[in-house]
């Protein structure tokens, strides 16, 4: 699933815009009465439909998006593919009335080849249908009977505390290749000595042999290359770049590979460019380290979410937000709860982001068995799909298969320790989950695997993880108030975790709902004091503690929410940033601890 570019072989045309968009709630609609006498409105695509219109705000129901486009002419003998950068939650495309394919799963890509449908000589009729519905059989789910969100009585009956936002999410293009084409590239990077190693397997749409070449540029002078001889449509190579300049948080340093597939007798030359970071990532002991050297993760667990685009991509808020992660010295986040835009993870390659790439398995309900085959499969159709589509950013570290999945009787955050005796009772869980973490480390052994556990829940869930992940809210949900008790409360469990497991722990999520503006002297729950203390006291627990690998403070920003008793304003409030990027006195927290605790000591001058 490369990322569709455009160079002297390749074409891409960008769709996104304003389309027409109706809703079918009884779906009525036939793809070939298009687009007919409905009550058309216009609709920005990407962007979540229920932002935009306030009719819409919970609908959740099926609605279509047309547009009509020519396709230039110029590219008749080329492959032709349409492709929704993401859709939630069910996505069907027609093109001129001809069904090109359907996908199932939110935030992550799909493309069809539709050379066959296209009308050459005029116009050609777009047509994708979208619904997300919640069920119980979905992922993430929804409208569960017994779901452990009902402690919010949340309104959408979501399992997840965020906006089930609909529609399409991300850019719709064309784009074309030429028949015979490099459909995927794999490029694992490795350090010797002073030299990197950049082994590529570039892989052809069809089992062709032939002839190529690879190359990798810096600063557009070239500085490793090597040919291609693809047998069954596969080639792989090993570069190697003596004193190479290794990609990190600290230097986002990026070279490009380009790979090139000579043409045969019946298909043009293709060509195709992207960024490598060279870099390693491994854990050790109590340590997770990049190119051999300790790393913290300090940031966030973030979410894609803004007024009016919604969960819709967004160029201007990823550059705001990425300039508000670094001045606050972060240097880290996670894409909770789900995998975020393509162009979030080239900010991360370039910005130099050390990222934790999440699927949407957002609170998996472990007591349901009757709906675990549907969820499994979806689970790891997701991990597939993410890890094809993100295995090539040097930016993200570590694969996330599950956010706090949720055992038998548990609320929300509202337990404390875990009782070992909830293990045995929840094994059926755990067999779950380690499909998922072998799944993911059987498509990618170079980068850690981890989930993300609840406050409360089995810790041998956590047994299979490279990583441990552990999202606890100590003085908030469990011990609110009671700041003093909730520090030592987090030391012990952390010190626990680490005697039991002996791994690198980061802290995913840990955070206080702070109304923007209200204050407190004493500090008491919901004003931005207590947000400041409570985040404070978590960052000096973790800086007494080698084995912490990195903090992650929940949320970046606030976000929209369910409507709830627990969700003031249908948002939830654990931002350090408001919904529309201002800081709380928690951001300025952060500084002391990321920012100025990091600069660099200047050195006495030495007097005589
Ligand atoms: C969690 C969830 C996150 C929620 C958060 C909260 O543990 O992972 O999705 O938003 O708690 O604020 O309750």
């Amino acid at each position: 699933m490369l990322y569709p570019i455009q160079n002297s072989h390749r074409n891409k045309l960008d769709l996104s815009g304003i389309w027409d968009f109706a809703t079918d709630p009884r779906r009525s609609l036939t793809p070939e009465d298009l687009p007919g006498e409905q009550n058309w409105r216009p609709m920005a695509a990407p962007g979540s439909w229920n932002e935009q219109y306030e009719d819409l705000f919970g609908y959740l129901g099926l609605g279509w998006y047309v547009k009509k486009t020519h396709v230039p002419q110029s590219w008749e003998g080329q492959r032709v593919f349409l492709r929704v950068g993401s859709a939630n939650y069910f996505a069907a495309v027609y093109v001129n009335g001809v069904k090109v394919g359907e996908h199932e799963g939110g935030h992550l890509p799909f493309a069809f080849d539709i050379t066959d449908a296209i009308n050459w000589d005029g116009e050609n009729l777009i047509a994708i249908s979208v619904e997300n519905e919640l069920r119980p059989d979905r992922v993430p789910s929804g409208n569960m009977p017994n779901s452990s969100m009902s402690m919010f009585a949340s309104t959408p009956p979501t399992t997840f505390d965020f906006y089930p936002f609909a529609g399409i999410h991300r850019p719709v293009v064309l784009y074309t290749t030429p028949q015979t084409f490099v459909e995927d590239l794999t490029v694992i990077t490795d350090i010797d000595g002073t030299d990197g190693v950049v082994t590529v397997r570039a892989q052809l749409n069809a089992e062709a042999s032939g002839a190529g070449t690879v190359k990798l540029t810096a600063g557009g002078k070239e500085v490793a290359a090597t040919v291609l001889r693809f047998a069954g449509g596969l080639a792989v190579v090993e570069l190697r770049v003596p004193n190479a300049r290794f990609w990190s948080d600290t230097d986002p340093y990026l070279y490009d590979l380009t790979v090139v597939a000579e043409g045969s007798a019946n298909s043009g030359e293709d060509a195709y460019t992207l960024k490598v970071g060279i870099r390693t990532v491994r854990v050790e002991g109590g340590q997770i380290l990049l190119n051999g050297r300790p790393v913290k993760l300090n940031g966030f667990g973030r979410h894609e979410d803004f007024p009016a685009s919604g969960r819709g991509l967004n160029l201007p808020l990823i550059v705001k937000d990425y300039q508000l992660m670094r001045w606050t010295g972060a240097n880290s986040y996670r894409t909770s709860h789900y995998p975020y835009s393509e162009e979030e993870m080239q900010m991360a390659d370039r910005e130099g982001f050390l990222i934790i790439d999440e699927i949407p398995a957002v609170s998996l309900q472990m007591a349901d068995e009757a709906n675990f085959p549907e969820r499994l499969r979806m689970c790891l159709q997701q991990t597939d799909e993410m890890i094809a589509r993100d295995k090539n950013h040097p930016a993200v570290v570590m694969w996330c298969v599950a956010n706090e999945p949720m055992h038998a009787g548990v609320g929300v955050g509202a337990l404390g320790e875990s009782d070992p005796r909830i293990e045995a009772a929840n094994l059926p869980g755990k067999r779950f989950l380690d499909a998922l973490v072998a799944r993911a480390r059987e498509l990618d052994a170079t980068r850690p695997v981890t989930i993300v556990t609840v406050m409360g829940g089995p810790q041998s869930w956590m047994e299979q993880c490279d990583v441990i992940c552990m999202n606890r809210y100590w003085g908030w949900y469990t011990l609110g108030g009671q700041l003093d008790v909730a520090r030592q409360k987090l030391a012990a469990e952390l010190d626990q975790v680490w005697d039991r497991f002996g791994k690198p722990v980061i802290m995913t999520e840990f955070g206080a709902d702070t109304i923007p503006g209200y204050h407190g002297h004493p500090s008491v729950m919901w004003t931005e004091e207590y947000q400041a203390d409570y985040i404070r006291m978590h960052l000096e627990v973790a800086a007494e503690r080698e084995f912490v690998a990195g903090m992650q403070v929940w949320n970046f920003a606030d976000f929209a929410a369910v409507q709830s008793i627990a969700r003031v304003g249908g948002l939830n409030h654990k931002g350090v940033f408001t919904r529309i990027r201002t800081p709380k006195m928690a951001a300025h927290v952060l500084r002391e601890f990321w920012v100025r605790a990091a600069a660099p000591v200047r050195a006495e001058p030495v007097t005589a």
